[in-house]
């Protein structure tokens, strides 16, 4: 049996890789800088939702709050480049089986997802749990979790008086007016800690229920939100204020 694209979760796989191709045109994304995670539970469809798995693979940290929940993964090593020309060759649909000790690849390819899932995972799941408390099915929650090195960003995260949330908010905010409209709780501070480890993800969710944006310390972003191209456009305008107040700097202002 093979996955069959229903226009809702292609519209969703096609966002993906529009998405991809202005990280990499933005030279956020060099080599395989970056990952996404999408749950598409709500557009998997029926027809999709008892396929078998092609691979199972077990998970370090459990998510039984995840169990049933549909995402599309970008694959380890992936480039966004790739990804944007063809989003189910770099990537993959996968189920969290039962207990949400392990995840099922469903489609299309049998490629380990990114080295950033944990985290991911672990973001997925404060959603869930919100969504549980409010009563709500566990995909209305957010729905995006989105990472990516914008290069201005990332040369703010060097400045010792820009290191804490307060700081590289109220920068960001003096520096461009939009961003308070399209980020208004601002921009969470996230000390360096190793990519793709257990400790990045836990210091990362720490600040989930305030902020939907963070700023990873000389490493780059992490964005949440409900549709990848509205999280896309809230990064890109931090991004931006952040150029300009390496451009006001260079003025000497
Ligand atoms: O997937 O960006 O943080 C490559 C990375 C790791
Ligand atoms: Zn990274």
């Amino acid at each position: 049996m093979i996955l069959k694209y229903n226009g809702p979760l292609q519209m969703q796989i096609n966002d993906i890789a529009q998405v991809a191709d202005y990280m990499w045109q933005k030279g956020w994304a060099e080599r395989n800088a970056g990952n996404i995670t999408v749950n598409v539970t709500e557009f998997i469809g029926e027809e999709n939702k008892n396929l078998p798995a092609i691979t199972r693979i077990p998970l370090y940290h459990t998510v039984p709050e995840l169990a049933g929940q549909y995402y599309y993964v970008t694959s380890a090593g992936s480039r966004m480049r790739d990804i944007a020309r063809n989003p189910m060759d770099q990537g993959i649909i996968t189920r969290v089986a039962a207990e949400g000790k392990s995840i099922d690849i469903l489609a299309d390819k049998d490629l380990h997802p990114t080295i950033e899932l944990p985290s991911h995972l672990l973001m997925h799941q404060v959603f869930a749990q919100e969504a549980i408390q409010q009563g709500s099915p566990v995909s209305a929650g957010r729905r995006v979790v989105f990472h990516t090195h914008p290069t201005e960003l990332i040369a703010l995260s060097h400045i010792k008086e820009l290191q804490n949330t307060r700081a590289i908010t109220d920068t960001l905010y003096e520096m461009h007016s939009e961003v308070k409209i399209c980020v208004p709780r601002g921009l969470a501070w996230v000390p360096y800690e190793m990519p793709g480890s257990m400790e990045l993800a836990r210091a990362s969710i720490k600040d989930l229920k305030d902020f939907r944006f963070m700023l990873w310390e000389r490493h780059g972003v992490l964005g949440t939100g409900t549709n990848i191209l509205e999280v896309f456009d809230a990064v890109d305008t931090l991004n931006k204020a952040a150029k300009i107040y390496l451009y006001v700097r260079l003025l000497g202002k």
